[in-house]
């Protein structure tokens, strides 16, 4: 039996592209003692695997040129002599782009399918649900009847964002690549508002207008000239998160913009980056209540589905594309 893999075949420069990618085959490997084999079935491509294509030493080792794509999995364990899993219990993994996958147990957290669609593990529940999670609440500290403004604002990030802000009570307002993810976050998600910055030129005047009483917490996941036009805009004691910068993940070198930081002096504000990977501790607590939201229906998330492992290339660059809604996932199996 064969595993299908999908590696790195380049370093791309700028915007990376399929052939930048490569599908082999490799024989399914045999566990060995105290491993499982994981049969994959749905694998999450992230914007952070831009950044592990590069050479260059980041939280993670970058990846190596021919080695297999990293990234979190849902697996189902077909093979085991570790006693620790049976055959036919659900995982979560750091398996990569392939189809099968050993580990030795250490890495895998099990799912109960009856409690969620097991491809949230990946998603609302899983990775962006909890940087949406604890990157809001712990960083941005919103109160009742704070502005909040969210870029990226109908991704998985950035969609679970502003619906939390909405559960603590504040105004919401998201800014998003077209019109169908303006309409998704107003009709289904209850934005208080949002607006298309592909369409919009003056991205200040419209926030001006969208946010009357200023900006108390900016949640940001684009950086760039929409990141620019929220400082001027902020309230005294303002709280930027900063999530990402997907705008500049694909640029050879830093862009050049307006020098923004005296606006965080004169309001007294607070640009705070962080990872999620430093409240993996609290992951639990966060998983019952945002699963909790979900029962109740406060909570509601997408997934944009590709099939098939050929496809996760094409999946991953449809990111920077902005062609998912909510949380892009290629199903493998
Ligand atoms: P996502 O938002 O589901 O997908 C990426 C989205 O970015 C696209 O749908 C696209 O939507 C938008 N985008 C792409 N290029 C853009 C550009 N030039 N300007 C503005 N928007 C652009 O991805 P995600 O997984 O939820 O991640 C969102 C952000 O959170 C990323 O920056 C990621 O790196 C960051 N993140 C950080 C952590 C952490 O621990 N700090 C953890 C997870 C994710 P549009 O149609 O709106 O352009
Ligand atoms: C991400 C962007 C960047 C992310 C992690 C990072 C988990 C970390 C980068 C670094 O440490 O260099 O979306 O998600």
């Amino acid at each position: 039996m064969m595993n299908r893999q999908v590696t790195l075949a380049n370093r791309p420069a700028g915007m990376p592209s399929e052939s930048d990618f490569k599908l082999i085959e490799t024989p399914v490997p045999s566990p060995g003692e105290g491993q499982v084999l994981l049969k994959i079935l749905y694998l999450s491509v992230d914007p952070y695997l831009r950044g592990l294509m590069r050479s260059t030493h980041s939280y993670a080792s970058p990846i190596g040129i021919g080695q297999v794509m990293a990234g979190g999995t849902v697996g189902e364990v077909v093979e085991s002599r570790n006693p620790k899993f049976q055959p036919g219990d659900i995982v979560e993994s750091y398996s990569g782009w392939q189809e099968y996958a050993l580990s030795d147990g250490s890495d895998l957290r099990k799912i109960d399918p009856s409690a969620a669609p097991i491809s949230t593990a990946l998603g609302i529940l899983g990775m962006p649900g909890m940087t949406a999670y604890f990157g809001l609440l712990e960083i941005g500290q919103p109160k009742p009847g704070d502005t909040v403004v969210v870029s990226g604002a109908a991704g998985a990030v950035g969609s679970a964002v502003g619906q939390i802000a909405r559960i603590a009570g504040c105004r919401v307002v998201g800014v998003a690549g077209s019109d169908e993810k303006v309409r998704y976050l107003l009709e289904e998600l209850q934005f208080d508002a949002a607006f298309n910055y592909k369409k919009v030129t003056d991205y200040q005047a419209k926030l001006s207008e969208l946010c009357p009483s200023g900006i108390d917490v900016y949640f940001d996941n684009t950086g760039g000239p929409i990141t620019d036009a929220v400082f001027p805009l902020i309230n005294n004691r303002a709280r930027l998160v900063l999530c990402g910068q997907i705008s500049q993940y694909n640029l050879e070198k830093p862009e050049m913009g307006p020098r923004l930081l005296f606006h965080l002096v004169v309001k007294r504000a607070r640009a705070e980056g962080f990872l999620v990977f430093d409240y993996t501790a609290r992951y639990p607590e966060a998983r019952e209540r945002m699963a909790k939201w979900i029962r109740e229906g406060k909570l509601k998330y997408r997934e944009t589905v590709v099939e098939g492992i050929e496809n996760a290339p094409k999946a991953f660059l449809s990111l920077f594309r902005g062609e998912n809604i909510g949380k892009e996932l290629v199903k493998v199996a």
